[in-house]
């Protein structure tokens, strides 16, 4: 079976850890979120496809969700000694070289998409990863800083990590993203899908980045193939991360059922919440959605799978109707 999943940081990861185990068999293809990227440095952080390499290949900090386990910080503090900034974003030594050899890749001309595949080469993560775009997209977020009352428009890196989203996201703007073209090997892997899957990542600046690339939401929707999507948000609030203050910003509430609907029926087929949300099912259905109320919370890698197993389980269904 080949399964095509739109993946972003931490949640996504984790996710397509239990997808591998409940699906051992299948040709898993993540096509990774490019948004979250920064310019550190003089090097390119790829935060997103990083977190999907490192996990699924065994190198992740598993407490963080990001960056390497074992990981030191001499070159953080050398930084630092010297007044070079930002300090708010911790960089590890073993991680630095992750970016010395991409943005090396990337100065001798070779596109993102095949300095990620040069990348896993090391990692071996078990699926392709695919960048949404080999083109810059950087999500950035307008803000009202707390301090001035000065309104400015922020990276996302800045909003999430220095201020850690304790404003409110006036507005979310994937910079770049109506120029992006998909990375090659994007709409192929989406057309020759069996089954395409949202994990539980952030609708906005995770799924959403991806799906504001021109092209790949048209793709899925024609896919004419099973899209079910498993929700960010139990209980009205996100899981982990603050996909709150963003769908705000996008004016969406902060419920598993108004995620559905801004995904909308005619992309995805299904759509899964946490049992917790149980009496939201019927008003995802109402919207053109099959809904189904399982555990979503992705305590150990048995939780995750079993959530994969229960999105396959609902692919079929869509499928068969
Ligand atoms: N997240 C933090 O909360 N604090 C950090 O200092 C931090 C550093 C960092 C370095 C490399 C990297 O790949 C990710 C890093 N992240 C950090 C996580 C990152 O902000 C998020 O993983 C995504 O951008 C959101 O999904």
């Amino acid at each position: 079976m080949r399964i095509v999943v739109l993946a972003g940081g931490i949640g996504g990861a984790r996710f397509l850890r239990g997808l591998q185990q409940a699906a051992p068999d299948a040709d898993i293809t993540v096509i990774g979120n490019t948004g979250d990227d920064i310019h550190l440095f003089g090097l390119k952080v790829c935060p997103d496809l990083d977190t999907v390499m490192y996990t699924l290949g065994g190198g992740i900090n598993e407490e963080q969700g990001w960056g390497r386990t074992d990981e030191t910080f001499h070159l953080k503090e050398e930084l630092a000694a010297y007044g070079v900034g930002p300090e708010w974003f911790g960089l590890g030594d073993r991680d630095f070289a992750t970016h010395i050899v991409r943005t090396q890749m990337l100065s001798a001309g070779y596109p993102l998409s095949a300095v990620t595949e040069a990348l896993c080469d090391r990692w071996k993560p078990g699926v392709r990863l695919i960048p949404m775009s080999d083109d810059r997209v950087e999500t950035h977020v307008a803000v009202t800083l707390p301090d001035s009352g000065e309104r400015k428009v922020i990276h996302f890196q800045e909003y999430w990590v220095r201020l850690r989203a304790s404003v409110a996201a006036e507005a979310v703007v994937p910079v770049g993203a109506e120029q992006a073209k998909p990375a090659p090997g994007v709409l192929e892997a989406i057309a020759e899908a069996d089954v395409i899957l949202f994990p539980p990542s952030n609708p906005v600046v995770s799924v959403g980045t991806i799906l504001a690339v021109p092209g790949i939401r048209e793709a899925i929707a024609d896919a004419g193939v099973p899209v079910v999507g498993l929700s960010p948000i139990v209980g009205d609030a996100p899981v982990r991360g603050m996909a709150d203050k963003v769908l705000a910003a996008v004016g969406v509430e902060s419920t598993a059922a108004a995620v559905a609907e801004h995904y909308g029926s005619g992309l995805l087929d299904g759509w899964l919440v946490d049992t917790v949300d149980a009496a939201i099912v019927e008003r995802v259905e109402t919207a053109g959605i099959r809904c189904r109320a399982v555990p979503l919370m992705m305590s150990d890698l048995d939780a995750a799978a079993r959530m994969a197993r229960e999105a396959l389980t609902l692919a079929e269904e869509v499928r068969g109707a």
